[in-house]
Formats: C-alpha cells, sequence, structure tokens
C-alpha cells in the first residue's frame, strides 16, 4: 500500500477540513477525536506521511509518543482522569480506519465506565 494523500487526516493537516486542535509542534499535531469513546478522546498524528506504525520512522514515532506523554498528562490535569490508555492500529485487519498513522489517547475516570470500549 502506498500512502493516500486524500486521507481524512492528511486534509486535516493542510487545513482541508476542520479539527479541534488541541496541541502542535513542528513534527506532529493533535487533535480530539470526531467519535470519542471517552470524554477527553484524543488523537495524535505526525505531520509528515506515514500509514501507520509499521511504515513509520523512527523519527515520526518518537515525535508522537513525545506528543502523546503531553496529551496524557494535559488529560490528567485538565479532565481530572485517573489514567490514560494509548491505542495504535496498524493494517485494516487489526481495525485501522484512516491510513495516517494516529495514536488513540483515552483517558479513563475513577468508577466511569468507557462509552463504547469496543469501537
Ligand atoms: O479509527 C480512526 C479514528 O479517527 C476514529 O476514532 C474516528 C476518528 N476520526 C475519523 N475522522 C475524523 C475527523 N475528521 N476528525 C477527528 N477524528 C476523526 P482507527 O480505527 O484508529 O483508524
Amino acid at each position: 500500500m502506498t500512502y493516500d494523500t486524500e486521507n481524512i487526516f492528511a486534509k486535516i493537516l493542510r487545513g482541508e477540513i476542520p479539527s479541534e486542535k488541541l496541541y502542535e509542534d513542528e513534527d506532529t499535531y493533535a487533535f480530539m477525536d470526531i467519535m470519542p469513546r471517552a470524554e477527553g478522546h484524543c488523537l495524535v498524528i505526525p505531520k509528515g506521511p506515514a500509514i501507520n506504525m509499521l511504515d513509520a520512522t523512527p523519527q515520526q514515532l518518537a515525535a508522537c509518543i513525545k506528543t502523546v506523554h503531553i496529551l496524557g498528562h494535559a488529560v490528567m490535569r485538565g479532565l481530572g482522569a485517573g489514567g490514560v490508555k494509548v491505542e495504535q492500529y496498524s493494517e485494516a485487519v487489526s481495525g485501522q480506519e484512516v491510513f495516517h498513522l494516529h495514536y488513540h489517547v483515552l483517558p479513563f475516570y475513577e468508577g466511569k465506565r468507557m462509552e463504547n470500549p469496543g469501537a
């Protein structure tokens, strides 16, 4: 598979479709997931092309994890989450639907069940 420059997240990066931006640096962009499975469910993507984790460079992976770390602390501090789960799907068979590398940052709250755990 080759990287499709018309995927939804590439369009978000180019500003062609809107997103709820949370954080940005030279190499990464973070925004709210449009179908949140928990309060504060957000996504971290590299600015450069990468289909998924298996396709990405070590530099892209390192940059994304650095931003995941920042967002993880932000949901703990800002939303009062008690913990965070990070998910990354690589290839359709694992559940990947958008073919631009993304990490899900899923906040968990004490005493509150995730709304759509299987989504
Ligand atoms: O799922 C892709 C994830 O991307 C899923 O949680 C919905 C989210 N999504 C899809 N389109 C958008 C837009 N336009 N903005 C924000 N979030 C979006 P995966 O199975 O990980 O590939």
